[in-house]
This record gives structure tokens, C-alpha cells and sequence, in this order.
């Protein structure tokens, strides 16, 4: 199965035009294993569905094999766990603690101070200020003391701020009870049981722009001021649940939007986590071969910013294949990167060719840059649609298209490898005399990498 999944990868790198050479990439190559070769997490939930042995078996063997964090998809939330008062419920979580250990995959909680998933017990204190901050209280010390050492980070406040203005979501026990004090404490009180936890607070519409009145930008006003004030917070989690941008007209968000989010709070020395990633299409709609490529890039612009940016270190998906997604509940479909058969989709293709093509540039590392660097260089002015990020690791090597012919300066031999704009290579060959025609690949715009022992260079290239 492992290798199964890789070869579709494999099979698209093959080249499809005469003047391929034989596949760049290894045979054993998975979302993981390159997701680890690049230092960031790649992520899938558990659907339910896994915890009752409902799932067909090869689920969990892709799951495993391809993902290296994981998180339940209802498991772990207050009904869950405490679903009446003071009685509580580790057995699902337990067992998916256990899958990850013996997996080797990090484990993400999710969530502990979330309107929704509250169970009817608690709305019976709405009105005791002091009652519901012992219960939220007791709730943290218990779930997050269970899994203390064992979930690296949590959630520990969900979608508290509302979708229409600029303000907290007033329709919360938490916050009608308590007032937005529960945010703070409950940072504090997780903190307190296990200080080794990343604590998030996690959200979604945040990829919709950081304008004071987007939620990222309301977001942003009270990470600045956590962060002033010591409450303890590490990362924010972006839930990033879009539609593709054809089929809903009222689209605001993009990569870029949440690019920009990225090194606000790089600033703030706080990671941006991708968490609940999942890129829809309207229910009921044909969707084309076309559409899911472009759905493929989607999904690579956003592993962009996990890849690019030195304080984004998760790229974690909500659902492994489209069957068992939530997405028809909010009238979208096909939002994920395995199909209803378990089979990857362009979107998977499009990740993995991703993942094996990034080269981080040579000045950054992910774990040091938040704590370092605040100036790193701009990329948000780039083109996103760019399938590999336009660094030069050696300024002599240059390149230039006129017609289908690439001339190349600054190399003997140069290896040439030309990706579209799915990051997909198209082309793969040898340039020996400082020109090179690009034949066989038909009028579009292209990334073309050149290569001469360790150094490289990546440029965009229009081929008329
Ligand atoms: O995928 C979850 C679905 O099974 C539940 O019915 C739903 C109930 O609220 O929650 C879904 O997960 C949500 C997550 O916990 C928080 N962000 C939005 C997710 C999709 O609705």
C-alpha cells in the first residue's frame, strides 16, 4: 500500500514527452516521509468512524503510512471526554494516543474551550459565573492531566470569535457566563498541567485577510496582547475550511491573506498551524478533471506557507477521503485528497511533487527563525501560482526563454527540470552548450529549475 500510493506520484513524474529522463524521485517516497525530510508535520484526522472499526483497512494503512501528526475528529471534545459531570472518558482518545505512539505520529487535542460540542450538563450552570469556571477549570486539569507528555498541543480555545464583526462570539456558554476572562484562563490553566504542551488558540475564516475588521485581524489585536500580558500561547491554528474559489462567489480568502497572518504573528514569536485544511466544491456540481487540479494547486499554495514560512511547522487535513467527510453538512463536496475509493487524487499528487521539489532557502531553519528573525524577507509580493519558490542559491547561474529555447549562463552542465504549474515535471534533461530546446511542451507558463552540483535556481518562464 505504502508503495502503492507513492507510485501514483511516481507515475505523473514520469515523463510524458520525449525528452524525459528517467524519474527524479525515489520509489519509497511518502507525504510523510517528506514531510519529514522538510521538517514540518503533515497531518490527517482520525474520523470517527475509525474508533468504532468502521473503516476498510487500507484507511488506516494510508493514514499511517502517509501522515505524520494526527488528530481526533470528535474525540477528544468536551462531550466526549466529560460527557456527564465529573465522569470522564479517555477509552477513544486512549486508543488514538496509542495508534500514534506506536506509529511514531505527534498527537494534536482538539478542543478544550469551544461553544460547540458542549454537553447538556453544563448549560445547566449558564447563569453562575463561578460555577461554570470551576467546571471549565476541573474539565482542563483532568483531560489535558490524562494526556499530559503525551498530546504535544492542544486547542485550548475554538472558534471564540464571531463571523460577522470584528468582536467575541456571543453565543457560547463560555462566554455568556463567564465573560471573554475564560479565553485567558483556560491558556493559563492548560499551561499550568503540562507546560511542555503547545497551546493554540484555533479558528476558521482567518485565511480571509488581517484588516482590523477580518477575524485574523481581531485575532491578531488579542494574540498581541496575550503575548504583552504572559498569557501562555504558542501557535495559532487555522482551520482553513474554503470552498474552491470557482464555485463560491462570495470567495474572500487566500493563501496570501494567510501568508500575511503567518509573519504577523512570526512577529509575536507564535507558529501559524494549518489544521483542519479541507478545499471544497458546492454540493451537486459536476466536478471535472480540470476543476480537481485546480483544487491540486489550491491545496499547494496553502503547503506553501507551511513550507516557506519559518514559524509554520503543520499542514494537517480535515478528513482522509471524501467519503467520510464532513463537508456535506455545509453543502460542499470533494474537498479532500483521497477519493471516495481511497484513491489520491491531483490534489495528492500535487502535495507530493511539492514536498519533493522544495528546497529551503539556505539562511533559515524552522525551528530558530521565530525566535530570531522577524525581518526575513518579504515573499508575500511573489506570485503564488509559482509551483517552487524563486530563490537563487548561486547569483552567477541565470537563465532566459526565447521561444522554446532556454539559454543558460553560469554552468557547464546544467541539469534542467521544467514543472507546471501543478508542480508536475514536464520535462527533464541535460544542457550542455548553454541552450536548450524545451520541445514537446505545449504554451503555458512554467517553472524551470536549473542545477549544477549543489547549486540551483528557480524561475518562472512563459512559453509562447
Ligand atoms: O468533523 C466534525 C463533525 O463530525 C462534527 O459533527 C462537527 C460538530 O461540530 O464537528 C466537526 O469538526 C469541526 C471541528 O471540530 C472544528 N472546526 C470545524 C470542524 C468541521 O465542522
Amino acid at each position: 500500500m505504502k508503495n502503492q500510493h507513492t507510485f501514483m506520484g511516481i507515475a505523473l513524474s514520469a515523463c510524458v514527452f520525449g525528452m524525459c529522463a528517467a524519474s527524479t524521485f525515489a520509489a519509497d517516497e511518502t507525504l510523510r516521509s517528506l514531510a519529514e525530510k522538510n521538517n514540518i508535520y503533515i497531518g490527517a484526522i482520525l474520523n470517527s468512524q475509525w474508533f468504532s472499526g468502521q473503516l476498510p483497512s487500507n484507511y488506516e494503512q494510508i493514514h499511517k503510512t502517509q501522515f505524520n501528526i494526527v488528530v481526533a475528529e470528535n474525540e477528544m471534545k468536551f462531550d466526549a471526554t466529560e460527557p456527564s459531570e465529573g465522569r470522564f472518558n479517555y477509552g477513544n482518545g486512549d486508543k488514538m494516543v496509542k495508534y500514534a505512539q506506536q506509529n511514531g505520529m505527534r498527537v494534536r487535542g482538539h478542543a478544550l474551550a469551544w461553544h460547540s460540542q458542549v454537553p447538556g450538563w453544563v448549560n445547566n450552570y449558564r447563569n453562575d459565573k463561578q460555577k461554570l469556571l470551576k467546571v471549565l477549570k476541573n474539565h482542563i486539569q483532568n483531560v489535558v492531566g490524562h494526556w499530559k507528555g503525551k498530546v504535544a498541543e492542544w486547542d485550548v480555545v475554538n472558534e471564540a470569535i464571531s463571523n460577522n464583526e470584528p468582536m467575541w462570539r456571543s453565543q457560547s456558554v463560555w462566554y455568556q457566563g463567564i465573560g471573554p476572562d475564560f479565553i485567558d484562563s483556560a491558556f493559563v490553566w492548560t499551561h499550568a498541567v503540562d507546560p511542555d504542551a503547545e497551546l493554540c488558540y484555533n479558528d476558521y475564516n482567518l485565511e480571509q485577510g488581517i484588516s482590523p475588521k477580518a477575524k485574523a485581524g481581531f485575532l491578531l489585536e488579542q494574540v498581541k496582547r496575550w503575548v504583552k500580558n504572559g498569557i501562555p500561547i504558542h501557535c495559532v491554528g487555522s482551520q482553513t475550511h474554503v470552498e474552491d474559489t470557482t464555485t463560491d462567489k462570495h470567495f474572500i480568502g487566500s493563501p496570501d491573506s494567510l501568508r500575511a497572518l503567518a509573519k504577523e504573528l512570526a512577529k509575536l514569536n507564535i507558529k501559524l498551524k494549518i489544521t483542519e485544511l479541507d478545499i471544497g466544491f458546492k454540493s451537486g456540481i459536476n466536478v471535472s478533471k480540470k476543476d480537481l487540479e485546480r483544487q491540486g494547486k489550491t491545496f499547494r499554495e496553502y503547503l506553501d506557507i507551511v513550507l516557506e514560512e519559518p514559524n509554520a511547522d503543520t499542514y494537517l487535513i480535515w478528513g482522509v477521503s471524501d467519503k467520510w467527510s464532513w463537508l456535506g453538512g455545509l453543502n460542499r463536496q470533494k474537498g479532500l485528497i483521497y477519493d471516495d475509493n481511497l484513491k489520491p487524487k491531483p490534489a495528492f499528487d500535487s502535495i507530493l511533487v511539492r514536498l519533493q521539489t522544495f528546497e529551503p532557502p539556505q539562511d533559515t531553519t524552522k525551528q530558530d527563525t521565530t525566535k530570531t528573525d522577524t525581518t526575513k524577507t518579504d515573499t508575500t509580493k511573489q506570485d503564488t501560482s509559482i509551483a517552487i519558490p524563486q530563490f537563487s542559491s548561486m547569483k552567477a547561474l541565470s537563465m532566459r526563454i526565447s521561444g522554446r529555447t532556454l539559454f543558460i549562463s553560469g554552468a557547464n552542465t546544467a541539469k534542467v527540470e521544467v514543472f507546471d504549474m501543478q508542480g508536475r515535471p514536464v520535462f527533464n534533461g541535460k544542457c550542455e552548450t548553454g541552450a536548450l530546446e524545451l520541445k514537446g511542451i505545449s504554451e503555458g507558463v512554467y517553472m524551470v529549475r536549473i542545477r549544477e552540483h549543489s547549486t540551483s535556481l528557480v524561475q518562472k518562464i512563459a512559453i509562447k
